[in-house]
């Protein structure tokens, strides 16, 4: 017989043992949380030297660093090498692990399988799974709904936002759809301990892992939509930034922006889960497959105006690689798309990223530089630091390709935007 009275009590006491399975960047912000309103937590991962780095408060996410040192001397949390072991000495599981897709854009789930095989292993009765990867509806029921009936089983899906900007873990509404009234019961009491913002229950896991899909297809499609446009508007001359801002005094349109594409590990990719789940229902969605393809061609429209401008033994800059500003994240950025063109067609380029180390730019084979001088400045991401740095780079000669639409006035010779040009 379950006990979830029991299990309730010691939440609200903060005494239960939380596990959070995945210390990337939704893992550990939430793992810090949940110590930092005094519960005891456990960071699982696989690579050794991370879990060092991450016990030591050496982390990419610099504004983390501080409170992780903090806590693991405090003795509330600590990261350590995923083994069934250790789970088992937990009552809480939040599984916070990556759902890419492999070179064909097909799902990859395989990190929450070998996370389910190891759930499956230990005794699970009275305890607390809460799957918090972006998955296709009833994916959380298939790999985590089948361990007995004496434990409890919710997903809430991450909404996070990577950058300085960023939306913080505690401030972005949460839902939470759960396998039963007592699983729903425990998460509205744990999430309601960490989260300052409304928690929204839903009625079955199924629609919270429907509306994440949902939210993050809408983005890679509306993104499209503003770049078809974008391709219109240079045609006839007319600034998409313009056309933008006057739409938006429409209370029914949300902007979305022109760009060199869509990368990161949510928009580019989660709309491919959908895709498969239709495809498996036999739904044909045109809408979406065409919206990815529209955002994947960016880089080469991006390349074709390089091209227009280019002449033997000009000097080309790329300032920034990262898929979006102020953030360390390579992760489908589409201006490595355009430097693996640019270098396919030995165009050559040097390259420099303010979050990017000099030699991870060489172990992707470009050229580092830091900024100087140049007869075509490529804006590949907008991070806060062009404001000081255009000026190192930009002289009366430069043209500028602006993948970002960053630049607002001409400077240099001319600004191809997209959608827009500052002649
Ligand atoms: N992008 C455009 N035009 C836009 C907005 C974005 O080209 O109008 C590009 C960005 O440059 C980037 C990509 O799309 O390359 C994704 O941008 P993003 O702002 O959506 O950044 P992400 O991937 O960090 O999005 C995350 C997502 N969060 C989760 O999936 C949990 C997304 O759902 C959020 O909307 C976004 O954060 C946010 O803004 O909060």
């Amino acid at each position: 017989m379950r006990k979830n009275k029991e299990l309730l009590k010691k939440i609200t006491a903060k005494k239960t043992k939380i596990a959070i399975i995945g210390l990337g960047y939704v893992g550990l912000p939430l793992a810090i949380l949940f110590a930092k309103r005094g519960f005891s937590v456990t960071g699982f991962a696989r690579n050794l030297e991370k879990l060092d780095n991450i016990n030591l408060g050496q982390t990419e996410f610099t504004e983390l660093n501080h409170d992780i040192k903090k806590y693991v001397a405090k003795n509330k949390f600590i990261a350590k090498k995923l083994n069934t072991k250790e789970l088992a000495t937990h009552d809480i599981f939040i599984i916070c692990l990556p759902t890419p897709v492999n070179r064909n854009k097909n799902p990859d789930i395989s990190a929450l399988k070998q996370c389910s095989n190891l759930l499956g292993k230990i005794n699970i009765t009275n305890k607390f799974i809460i799957n918090e990867s972006t998955v296709a509806p009833f994916t959380t029921q298939n790999l985590f709904g089948n361990f007995g009936k004496d434990y409890f089983l919710a997903c809430s899906p991450e909404r996070v936002d990577p950058g300085i900007n960023a939306k913080t873990t505690e401030k972005i509404p949460k839902l939470i759809g759960a396998s039963d009234d007592e699983s729903l019961e425990l998460g509205l009491a744990l999430y309601g301990i960490i989260l300052k913002n409304n928690i929204i229950p839903v009625s079955a896991m199924e629609v919270a892992e429907m509306s994440k899909m949902l939210e993050n297809t809408y983005r890679a499609v509306n993104i499209a939509l503003s770049n078809e446009f974008a391709l219109l508007a240079e045609k006839l001359n007319i600034d998409i930034l313009e056309i933008i801002k006057a739409a938006k005094s429409k209370w029914s349109y949300q902007a979305h922006y022109p760009g060199i594409g869509v990368g990161g590990h949510c928009i580019p990719v989660d709309p491919y889960y959908v895709l498969a789940l239709g495809k498996k229902n036999n739904i044909n969605m045109p809408l979406i497959s065409t919206g990815l393809q529209v955002n994947e061609k960016m880089p080469n429209h991006l390349f074709e105006q390089i091209k227009n401008v280019y002449e033997q033994g000009k000097q080309i800059f790329v300032y920034g690689l990262s898929y979006k500003k102020d953030i360390p994240d390579l992760r489908e950025s589409p201006v490595l798309q355009l430097c693996n063109l640019l270098k396919r067609e030995n165009i050559s380029f040097v390259t420099f990223d303010p979050y990017i180390t000099k030699s991870q730019i060489k172990n992707m084979g470009f050229e580092y530089s830091e900024p100087q001088l140049t007869d075509i400045l490529i804006v590949g991401t907008d991070h806060k630091n062009l404001k000081k740095d255009w000026k190192k780079i930009v002289y009366k000669k430069t043209i500028i390709i602006d993948s970002r639409n960053y630049f607002k006035k001409r400077v240099g010779k001319k600004v191809i935007g997209v959608g827009r040009s500052l002649l």
